[in-house]
């Protein structure tokens, strides 16, 4: 369907007597010439697909009205960010709504409008969306995680409340069931079984077997959490041996450092030697891992277009690697085992040769079990440094921060799976954030300063949406370099192994927190309560700032150098997809109280582990996440997608809500950097090159890939336990 003025034009949508009004994904093109399937909106058909359950609700007509119709479709509000919500995390999404058959009876007066209202649940808070008509209306944004929509027939377009009759409703998708889970679980009544499916009742990785049950300690649950009293949850465990790092009593192991920086120049070499540290948290003493004795591991700083040797010393007792995340360096170098490299074993060297093409913020990990590894605190930045003055704005100080959250229990850290990750259905959040590996972040300042922050999440699964109540916030740069524009923000929004670069003001003498605010989502009840947690704080002094750069601050820089650069791609954002991945899972074995469970909502995002038991003793033995290729059927390491170098890919990745346990992924793709250009058919408004992007639940993305770096690389889900659980693939780029 061809596109008017770089948007794209919805789909119109057409009533079919007796069907069912759903959503779709996916609506082929009907005019010609067709240069591409479009993303769809709510269409109509004829069995209940569930593809676009999260972005759609269907109105329901009240029975004076049975002809009046009506849909809404969930849009994503453009942002700089992934995920669009304002600072307290509530969501922030366009009600674009279609309707027909509104026809004024008889028994109303000729004068009759209808209007449409949203409310809470509870309907103790309702707002007037606006006088509304047959066709496609945009009803604005919506920002409650869960509502209402009421249309009415009123006599008044001035009308302030609801008085006339009900003709259409319906509720928000974030508030619902999915039915249709209810016969995909193999374990519920009347489920229809697939073949690779254990019987109902075997559970051959779970055990409630008592030996099992003293290795593990049950992990923490969240203050009034529904799922600690979950039937069927009391004696589970996870079915796979837990793993510790050390015993808690290793008196020669040093106390980790905080990060260093190091700054690199071309030809420099660096040793750097994973290896065990002993962190106190929370009052209890326990051994992690560090690079070279620190967590977070060394700051590298190095010029745009260096290339360093780093010598690697495998210091900790599991198999390890280096993989150097969103750096486009030579694929030998790029730290895969199985991929790029064999796996360093411990006590063992391995030399990378590290170039960067590009300046931004990076950053290293291992890419052997990151569930554990990266968890217990193997990862540092790598500050690549433009050598163009003036690339960025001046600011009076950078603060370079990684974001992380560990599992913390009474007696220490919870135990990791031994042989597979536990965790594997959500992912490990942690309940306890940590800032440069410390509980508390404190910074001081002059008034006026303005701040530059590097932001990199290091967590395993965790979203944080970050901001400094009271402080004026822009953001100025992702993964790999700056955006087309700066752009005001109210929060940060950042996905496990996703990198902003934000530029504040703190202009107020006094303390400003940097908190992370969410609405938390409890599985068991589908409701959404608002969370927050203090990372930390910037004391302003009551000094003035110098120099002051508060008139460049309040200034927002449009990029030349950056709309130059994607100049050439732009004549692609509107070619079709050459490739495509859709995003699901599948579980065998199960125990019933677990799969029961995922009859539950669905969320575009979990920014929290809303099901804290059940997550737990999943494992990747009984989870699978998959990466399928829908033009071949091939999944996760079967697929072995083939480029060109100088290729221009688009990727069109849809996140299927359908499956049992859908949930938001970040992709990272290695070696290459590509553009977030449209989110469920919205253009994005403001480009970066990226190398991670989160991919909500029920969304279809397009990402446009400059396959610029020869090589055979990983595409892969950054939650630790989805990798862990088989989320990757393979491409290769031809030289
Ligand atoms: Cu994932």
């Amino acid at each position: 369907m061809p596109r008017a003025n770089g948007r794209a034009r919805l789909a119109p949508m057409v009533l079919v007597t007796g069907g069912l009004l759903v959503c779709g994904r996916l609506l082929a093109a009907r005019n010609e010439p067709s240069r591409e399937p479009e993303v769809a909106l709510c269409q109509d058909a004829d069995t209940a697909a569930p593809s676009a359950a999260l972005n759609c609700m269907t109105l329901v007509p009240s029975p004076d009205f049975p002809q009046a119709r009506g849909t809404i479709q969930l849009q994503p509000v453009p942002s700089p960010f992934g995920v669009t919500v304002h600072a307290d995390g509530t969501p922030r999404q366009r009600l674009i709504a279609t309707f027909s058959g509104l026809r004024t009876a008889r028994s109303l007066g000729s004068d009759t409008v209808f209007v449409a209202w949203a409310s809470t649940l509870s309907l103790d808070s309702v707002v007037k969306l606006g006088v509304v008509r047959n066709g496609r209306l945009d009803l604005g944004e919506m920002s409650l995680p869960q509502f209402r929509v009421l249309v009415s027939a009123e006599r008044s377009a001035e009308v302030r409340e609801r008085t006339g009759r009900l003709v259409l409703r319906g509720t928000s998708p974030s508030a619902r069931l999915m039915a249709h889970r209810d016969v995909v679980q193999p374990s519920a009544p009347g489920a229809l079984r697939d073949d690779a499916s254990p019987p109902v009742g075997h559970m051959p990785a779970m055990h409630d077997a008592p030996n099992a049950a003293d290795a593990w300690r049950m992990p923490p649950l969240p203050a009034g959490s529904a799922a600690s009293g979950m039937m069927g949850m009391a004696n589970l465990v996870p079915g796979v041996s837990p793993f510790v790092v050390a015993p808690r009593d290793s008196a020669d192991i040093l106390a980790s450092r905080p990060r260093e920086v190091v700054h690199l120049e071309n030809g420099d070499t660096l040793r750097l030697e994973s290896g065990l540290v002993r962190r106190t948290l929370r009052g209890k003493s326990f051994i992690m891992y560090g690079f070279n004795g620190q967590h977070p591991g060394p700051l590298i700083d190095v010029r745009k277009g260096a290339t360093v040797v780093v010598q690697f010393h495998n210091g900790i007792d599991q198999p390890s690697a280096v993989h150097w995340h969103g750096v486009r360096l030579d694929n030998r170098f790029d730290g895969v085992p199985g991929v790029t490299q064999d796996a360093v074993a411990p006590g063992a060297t391995f030399t990378y040769v590290v170039r960067f093409p590009d300046s931004g913020i990076y950053w290293y990990h291992p890419h052997v079990r990151e569930d554990i590894q990266q968890d217990l605190g193997l990862y540092g930045n790598i500050m690549v440094r433009s050598t163009s003055p003036g690339y960025l704005a001046p600011v009076n100080r950078e603060q370079v921060l990684m974001l992380d959250d560990l599992l913390m229990d009474g007696d220490g850290l919870t135990p990791w799976g031994a042989t597979s990750p536990t965790h594997a259905l959500m992912g490990r959040f942690g309940n306890v954030m940590l800032v440069n590996g410390e509980p508390r972040y404190d910074l001081e300042v002059k008034r006026g300063e303005i701040v530059r922050f590097y932001f990199t999440n290091a967590s395993n699964a965790r979203l944080f949406n970050l901001s400094f109540p009271g402080a004026r916030m822009k953001v100025v740069a992702s993964d790999v370099g700056k955006f087309e524009r700066e752009e005001w923000v109210s929060s940060v929004v950042i996905a496990p192994a996703e990198r902003y670069v934000v530029d504040v003001e703190f202009s107020r003498p006094g303390r400003t927190a940097l908190v992370n605010r969410i609405q938390a989502l409890d599985h068991m009840f589908g409701t959404f309560s608002p969370e927050a947690d203090t990372l930390g704080a910037v004391r302003v002094r009551d000094v003035p700032a110098t120099p002051r750069y508060g008139a460049e601050f309040a200034r927002l820089r449009r990029n030349g150098d950056v709309a130059a650069e994607l100049a050439p791609y732009r004549s692609s954002f509107d070619a079709a997809p050459t490739h495509s991945l859709v995003l699901t899972m599948r579980t065998r074995g199960l125990p019933a109280a677990v799969s029961n469970m995922l009859i539950g909502i669905n969320a575009p995002v979990e920014w929290n582990d809303g099901m804290a038991m059940m997550n737990w003793v999943a494992t990747g033995d009984e989870v699978s996440w998959v990466l399928r290729d829908p033009a071949t059927g091939k999944e996760n390491m079967a697929i072995d997608w083939h480029f060109r170098v100088g290729q221009v890919a688009k990727i069109r990745v849809f996140n299927d809500p359908s499956s049992s346990h859908a949930m938001d992924h970040p992709l990272h793709l290695h070696g290459q950097r590509f553009l977030v250009v449209s989110r469920d058919g919205v253009p994005a408004t403001n480009l970066v090159w990226k190398d991670t992007a989160i991919i909500p639940t029920g969304e279809t993305v397009d990402l446009l890939v400059d396959m610029a770096n020869p090589g055979r690389w990983m595409i892969h889900c950054h939650i630790a336990e989805h990798l862990g659980a088989g989320m990757m693939g393979v491409f290769t780029v031809d030289p």
